[in-house]
Formats: structure tokens, C-alpha cells, sequence
């Protein structure tokens, strides 16, 4: 492990919901709520002022409304977020090559890796920064965690939350972690949650107590050792750059969630199989098995096992899917399962990856977008839909958004992100002089940068800063 602060964690702070309010004038400093508005819906986001009222992510959305029954509701805009998201992994890109995104509004960076920063100072230095560069291209705040490895880095930035930036100081890690609760460690759910203090183990100080053997004994080899390893803020995992993922996966969703644990185990070995089919027609063969699963309340778990070689038997992938299912609580419920192989064929390379792959054992909030997408499209009758925080242009009044629409009535909002916050209209669902819009940029690109024709903001990858981006 290195003995420098320079593994940089950045999470953007209450990303969907800020973004809605950065694009919508009239609900920043509000409570807003974005997620599923249909009777399945859950809770993707809540602003900051609505996390007041007790809403969070993964919620039912009825127990939302019921907390916060005067907040702005709004349906995901996936494709906006994710070109916001482009927008901060090119920043971040700019500092190293090593990045390792997590989620839409999350990554990893290797500062060291990148020669943005050696020691304290200089990491400090490049946090601040990249948290104004990212204000000034996106008009949102980031949070930044640093310190000696990404354990301690994305506890640093759950810390400096929200607007903020952590470095936790090399050297007292151990007297940090200890007194914080089990539950931040990586890997804790509410399940061993439950587990450990049944026994009285609560605090990070008592995991590391405890001892490795009766973690062992509580939670089995793997999983034990691991958190013992995370309690004496032990943690070797390497920055892995995303690389063009060379991996075959197959994932299931259920319309009605499964609790039996025994279709459980059935479906992995069902989705094991299909995965091997795909592999096999593609003429390759992979390394490390993955399991995905999407439990009841949304949290997503990814496990993943590196065998030690190359394979395309499905009895292995079986097996080792198998194994990585019981490392996972699916009490509640499964709503998704998926299996998939990675480190595909050319094995010259990609043994560092698989390696990390198999460290990495974490969550991975990715791709929570996808079904509700989906489950959004199956909703869309023929009739033209106005979903809630949709953009919208009119022909006399110009651009705004959806605020809410029945019984044949459609309200819009007519702002933009740079307006001021605007009036309100109602209209017919099919006013022919309404029609779906595209998001606005939120951040107006000025002109006046030199004699450059307005572009997007690459010049500050040369060292030295070249001044365009300092927030004002
Ligand atoms: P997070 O980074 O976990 O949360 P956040 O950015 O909204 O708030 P903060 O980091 O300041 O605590 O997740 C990023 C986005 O991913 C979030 O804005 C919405 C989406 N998401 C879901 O759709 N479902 C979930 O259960 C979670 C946790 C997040
Ligand atoms: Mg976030
Ligand atoms: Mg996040």
C-alpha cells in the first residue's frame, strides 16, 4: 500500500437531483425527488432539501410522497445525466489514465499514476481543483475523498459530502475507521450488518477486535477475512482503467420478485448456462465469473471470482456462480439476476485486470437506469406521454418542462438553465404547438476564451493550468 494520500474518490452530490435543479431554476433550494413515479416506483435521488423530510434513495416512492408530499416528483432523464457524467470522467481523464468509474457519478482516480500528485499537498491541490473544474464545465458539485487506497478514499468522500473534499492523513487511518460503524466498510450490508451485532460487534475497532478466526467463524472464509483485512484499513486494490470490457454477461429480470432461495440458486445456474452458450458461440473463453444481483430494494451487488485459467465449461461457471450466490443475503427478494464472464480470450494482458476484478468483489450501483428505462418504455401507450421533469418546447412560449399532467392537461414550466425561475401554463395533451424537447447544456459556453471558435473545454490537459476553468 503506498504511503501518499493520492487515490482520489469523487461521487457527485445528489447527482440526478441536483441535475434536475441545475436545469430547472425553479426547484434549486427545493426539495426534489427523482425516481418511478408508477406504482412500483422507488426513489433514484433526493436533493439534499429533501433528505431533510427523510427521503432517500430506494424508497417506495408512496412512502416519499407521504414524507415529502409538497417536493418536486421527477421521472429519470438517463441520457441527460449520462452526458453530464462524460463531461466529469473527461476531467477526471485529464489527471490520470488510471480511472476507474463506479456509476455514472462515481470513479476512482490514481493521481500518482497520472503525476497530478506525489504527496499531501499536491493531492490537496488537485482535489480543489478538480472540484471548481468540474462546477465551472458542469455547474455541479462534486465531493472528493483522498487518501492511501480507495477503501479509505470513498470513505473520505462519503465524509466530505456534500461540496466538500476529505483527505484523510496517512498515518491515522486506523484511529479514523475505528470509532465509524461496521457499516462503512465496502461489503457490509444491512444483513451482516444485523449479523455482527447480534453478536456485539458494532464499531470498525470492534471487527478488528474481534480477530480474523472468529470473523471467519461468523461469515464464513471469504467474507470474514475480507472485512478483517478492511477493519485494519488494509486494502491493496489497484486503480483500474476501464478498458474495452471484453466480457459476456446475461441478466433476467422478474416481474414479481423471487424469495425462494432454492429458484434462486436455480436461475443462477439457468443464467450461468446461457451465459456459457453466448461465450461458446462467440469462440471465446474467460477468467472471471460475475454475479449481479438486484435485490428487492434495488441495491445492486456485484461478486465476481477469478479462476486460474481461461474456461468455457459450464460446470465451472456453474459452480463458481454457485459460490458467489452464497456469499449474497437475497432474503427480501430478487428482482434481477445476472451472470457473466469476463477476461475474455487474449490472456496476455489481462491478468491485472482480472486480478482486480476479483479484489474488487464491491457494489456496483451501474446500470439501476436500464430497467427502470425500460419499465418507463412498457408504460408509454400510443398517446403522446408528458412525463413529469421532461423538456418540452413551445412554439409561442419556447422552452420548459413537464410539472405534472392529467385528465387531458398538460403543465408546463417555461425556464432554462440560465433563466431566471419561470412561469407556469397549462395546455391540452395535444396542443399541436407543444412538442418533446431535449435537454438545454447547463452550463453556457462563453465565448470569449481567446480567438478559439467555442468548443469544449480540452485546453486545460497541458501542466500549468491554462486559467480557462477556475470557478469564478
Ligand atoms: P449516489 O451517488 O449513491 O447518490 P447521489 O449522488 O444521489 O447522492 P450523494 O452521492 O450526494 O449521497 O447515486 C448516484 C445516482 O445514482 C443518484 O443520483 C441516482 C442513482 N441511484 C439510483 O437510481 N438508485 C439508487 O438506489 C441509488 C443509491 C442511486
Ligand atoms: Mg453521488
Ligand atoms: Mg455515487
Amino acid at each position: 500500500m503506498r504511503n501518499t494520500p493520492t487515490i482520489l474518490h469523487l461521487d457527485m452530490d445528489a447527482f440526478y437531483a441536483s441535475a434536475e435543479q441545475a436545469a430547472k431554476p425553479s426547484l434549486r433550494g427545493k426539495a426534489v425527488i427523482v425516481g418511478g413515479l408508477g406504482p412500483r416506483g422507488v426513489v433514484a435521488t433526493a436533493s439534499y432539501e429533501a433528505r431533510v423530510f427523510g427521503v432517500h434513495s430506494a424508497m417506495p416512492m408512496a412512502q416519499a410522497r407521504r414524507l415529502a408530499p409538497n417536493a418536486a416528483y421527477l421521472v429519470p432523464r438517463f441520457g441527460f445525466y449520462r452526458e453530464i457524467s462524460e463531461q466529469v470522467m473527461r476531467l477526471l481523464r485529464e489527471l490520470s489514465p488510471l480511472v476507474e468509474p463506479l456509476s455514472l457519478d462515481e470513479a476512482f482516480v490514481d493521481l500518482e499514476a497520472g503525476g497530478t500528485a506525489w504527496d499531501e499537498e499536491s493531492a490537496r491541490l488537485t482535489g480543489t481543483k478538480l472540484r471548481g473544474d468540474i462546477r465551472a464545465v458542469t455547474g455541479l458539485t462534486g465531493s472528493v475523498g483522498l487518501a492511501v487506497s480507495k477503501m479509505l478514499a470513498k470513505i473520505a468522500s462519503e465524509q466530505a459530502k456534500p461540496d466538500g473534499l476529505v483527505l484523510i492523513e496517512p498515518g491515522t487511518e486506523r484511529a479514523m475507521l475505528g470509532p465509524l460503524p461496521v457499516r462503512t466498510l465496502p461489503g457490509v450490508g444491512p444483513a451482516t450488518g444485523d449479523h455482527l451485532r447480534r453478536v456485539g460487534i458494532t464499531t470498525v475497532e470492534e471487527v478488528a477486535e474481534a480477530g480474523e478466526d472468529e470473523l471467519v467463524r461468523l461469515l464464513g472464509k471469504a467474507h470474514g477475512s475480507a472485512l478483517y483485512g478492511m477493519a485494519l484499513a488494509l486494502d491493496e486494490r489497484p486503480v483500474v482503467a476501464e478498458r474495452d470490457t471484453k466480457s459476456v454477461s446475461v441478466e433476467d429480470t422478474y416481474d414479481v420478485d423471487i424469495h425462494d432461495r432454492v429458484r434462486v440458486r436455480m436461475e443462477v445456474q439457468r443464467l450461468a448456462d446461457r451465459c456459457v452458450r453466448r461465450l461458446r458461440d462467440a469462440g471465446r473463453s474467460g477468467r472471471t465469473v460475475v454475479l449481479k444481483v438486484r435485490r428487492y430494494d434495488f441495491s445492486t451487488l456485484t461478486r465476481s471470482d477469478t479462476l486460474r485459467g481461461p474456461t468455457d465449461d459450464p460446470a465451472v461457471v456453474r459452480e463458481a456462480a454457485a459460490r458467489l450466490l452464497e456469499t449474497v443475503d437475497t432474503t427480501g427478494g430478487v428482482r434481477l439476476l445476472g451472470v457473466g464472464v469476463t477476461g475474455l480470450a487474449d490472456f496476455t494482458q489481462e491478468d491485472l485486470f482480472a486480478q482486480a476484478q476479483a479484489a474488487a468483489g464491491e457494489l456496483e450501483p451501474l446500470a439501476e437506469e436500464e430497467v427502470e428505462e425500460s419499465a418507463e418504455k412498457q408504460e408509454t401507450p400510443t398517446v403522446r406521454r408528458w412525463s413529469a421533469g421532461h423538456d418540452v418546447r413551445h412554439a409561442e412560449f419556447g422552452h420548459g418542462w413537464v410539472q405534472g399532467s392529467g385528465l387531458g392537461r398538460v403543465t408546463v414550466r417555461f425556464e432554462t438553465p440560465d433563466s431566471d425561475p419561470g412561469r407556469v401554463r397549462t395546455f391540452r395533451t395535444d396542443d399541436p404547438e407543444l412538442e418533446p424537447a431535449e435537454p438545454l447544456p447547463l452550463v453556457r459556453r462563453r465565448p470569449q476564451v481567446s480567438s478559439e471558435p467555442a468548443r469544449w473545454p480540452q485546453s486545460r490537459s497541458g501542466g500549468g493550468g491554462g486559467g480557462a476553468t477556475s470557478s469564478p
